[in-house]
């Protein structure tokens, strides 16, 4: 029995731009049951995660931005993604800032010895309040489950780490700060950047991806930020980088992933509608998950 469960986290306290906590009501109304029903014998929808009213923001000028309400509302995402793996189902998360994988992550590795972790973005998210250049807590989910930064992120769910630095795949990197860079070489973290990605073709960065992970890992997590795309193809994003996947590249990109059959939990992240062009950013997501749980062309 295939079954798929739906969550949506509707957080945008991981950084400073307001309309990404629409993003799952943007991915929704892209049509994602429509879509995903028939790839499943069952499917079902658990709505939001109550977030409360992000529009009030607490801690303007710190280093970690909302830290206490950023950890508060993952953990409740933790317990609720715990609950749909226990249950049997697949969870599927809509963001959303990307700060959410903090609790995404805290509910899926207690399940898996040695969890995988790719990593769809154009940042690392590996900054801690040392080396952000921003406060904001969506630019360190990837340290924190690294058991790096501060404890209320990497105690969340009560154990750290949720991944080691080995069994971590970043694509599509092409806006790292210096102290994720060091980070990056110091654990000898795999990432193919965009130059792998234009030198290789995606193709070849799948290929090695999979081998990379299969044998070493129990299950794999995708964490897909939108902002890995380029910024032509998904532009409803709060912090677009040029020079990005294409939607082609990532479309096959999933295909590649649901042949190999080694995802065993997603989320989507940093779709916010407020800065898009009609939806397309929202409509991209859905067509890659689409892709990622099994759609065929032909
Ligand atoms: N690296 C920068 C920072 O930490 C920008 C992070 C932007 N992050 C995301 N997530 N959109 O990938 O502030
Ligand atoms: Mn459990
Ligand atoms: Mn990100
Ligand atoms: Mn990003």
């Amino acid at each position: 029995m295939k079954k798929l469960s739906i969550i949506g986290m509707p957080m945008d306290l991981g950084q400073m731009r307001r309309g990404v906590d629409m993003g799952p009501s943007a991915i929704r109304y892209a049509g994602i049951n429509e879509r995903l029903r028939v790839l499943f014998d069952e499917i079902e929808d658990l709505g939001d995660i109550a977030v409360g009213r992000p529009e009030v923001r607490i801690d303007p000028n710190s280093n970690l931005r909302n830290l206490e309400l950023v950890a508060e509302k993952n953990s409740l995402l933790a317990d609720e993604v715990d609950k749909i793996i226990e249950s049997g189902s697949f969870p599927l998360v809509l963001g959303g800032d990307h700060s959410i994988a903090i609790g995404t992550l805290a509910g899926v590795s207690k399940h898996y010895k040695n969890l995988g972790v790719i990593w769809y973005d154009a940042h690392g998210d590996l900054n801690t309040a040392d080396t952000s250049p921003s406060g904001n807590i969506h630019g360190m989910p990837l340290a924190a489950s690294l058991g790096l930064g501060h404890e209320m992120l990497t105690q969340l769910g009560g154990y750290t780490p949720k991944v080691k630095p080995e069994n971590i795949v970043i694509i599509g990197a092409r806006a790292l700060d210096d102290g994720e860079k060091d980070l990056i070489k110091e654990l000898g973290i795999k990432v193919f950047t965009m130059h792998e990605v234009d030198r290789l073709g995606m193709a070849t960065v799948i290929e090695e991806t999979v081998n990379y992970l299969k044998d070493k890992t129990d299950g794999v997590h995708l964490s897909l930020d939108l902002d890995g795309l380029d910024p032509t193809d998904a532009p409803g994003v709060g912090t677009p980088v040029t020079g990005g996947i294409s939607y082609r590249e990532s479309h096959l990109a999933m295909e590649m992933l649901a042949e190999a059959k080694i995802i065993t939990s997603a989320e989507f992240v940093e779709v916010n509608p407020i800065l898009d062009e009609k939806n397309k950013t929202a409509v991209a997501a859905v067509a890659l998950m689409g892709s990622l749980f099994g759609e065929k062309l032909l």
